[in-house]
């Protein structure tokens, strides 16, 4: 096992850094725990592909040292399912933002999750599109604030674990950076599992999402997530009063079912066998 520097050295691409994201933003974080469950899962580098959109939060794959592809807008989800049916034996790894994932690239997340394919993706939801200056995301809350909702959101917005669920995702938990011992253990499992796995890590954005809704700056969006965000065996115990504001976070489902992979390897076989 790594420790914080070494991680750097060991997973990163140092001659990439400095990396452009703000002072603040907890897309490092979130990206930090993901190299700390890798190396705790003791993988093979060179068996791990991190793929993704574009947004601040995609940027994550050109600091990260495996074999990455940094690709188009909403589209990571069908460049990964290409990967990994020329290759099931690769750990593929996708790291979307909630705009990337749940707005223009909804429809690739919610077909994956049906088809259970063994991918693991990594939301990093800060409630708003950073990159192209804080418009409103499917995830920003009702009535919060963004560019393009200056008088408050009228959308309701997802919850991206009840939207993976209903859609088929196979292991499902939701983390924050703030709580990142919990969330490097959500990655690693999300990694391990044989199946389509979805971590939504809610992350921050001081600049657009933290100074527009008065959260406030890095510190600030901190102790946001301290006071919001409830392990959900707590939330689960808390009386509907006192859950208004609070979100729960934790795993939510963990289960088996078949794989898209495997199952088109098993057909394929039969298929093969009668020609
Ligand atoms: C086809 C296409 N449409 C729009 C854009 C502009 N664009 C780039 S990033 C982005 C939003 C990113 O937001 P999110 O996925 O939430 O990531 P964040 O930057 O917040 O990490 C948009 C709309 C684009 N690059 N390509
Ligand atoms: S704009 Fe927001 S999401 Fe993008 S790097 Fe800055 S703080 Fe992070």
């Amino acid at each position: 096992m790594s420790d914080r520097s070494q991680l750097v050295d060991k997973y990163f691409r140092v001659d990439n850094l400095p990396h452009i994201w703000c002072p603040g933003c907890s897309h490092g974080i979130v990206t930090r725990a993901l190299t700390k469950a890798i190396d705790e899962l003791d993988l093979d580098p060179d068996k791990i592909v991190i793929v993704s959109g574009i947004g601040c939060s995609s940027r994550a794959a050109g600091y990260l040292n495996f074999n990455t592809l940094h690709t188009t807008h909403g589209r990571a989800i069908a460049y990964a399912t290409g990967i990994k049916l020329a290759n099931p034996e690769l750990h593929v790894i996708v790291i979307t933002g909630d705009g990337d994932a749940s707005a223009i690239g909804g429809n690739h997340l919610i077909h994956a999750c049906r088809r259970n394919i063994d991918l693991t993706v990594m939301i990093f939801n800060n409630n708003i599109y950073g990159m192209t200056g804080g418009q409103y995301s499917p995830t920003t809350p009702h009535t919060a604030l963004g560019t393009t909702a200056p008088y408050g959101n009228i959308d309701r917005p997802f919850d991206l674990v009840r939207l993976v669920e209903g859609a088929g995702a196979t292991y499902i938990a939701r983390g924050t950076a703030y709580h990142t011992l919990q969330l490097t253990g959500y990655m690693k499992k999300a990694i391990a599992h044989k199946g389509l796995s979805v971590v939504e890590a809610i992350s921050s954005c001081p600049t657009y999402y933290g100074r527009k809704n008065r959260i406030g700056d890095a510190v600030g969006m901190m102790q946001w997530m301290k006071d919001t965000f409830v392990e959900k065996r707590a939330y689960d115990r808390l009386d509907e009063e006192k859950r208004i504001g609070k979100v729960p976070f934790g795993e939510f489902v963990n289960i088996q079912a078949p794989e898209y992979t495997a199952v088109l390897a098993e057909i394929t076989k039969r298929v093969e066998g009668r020609l």
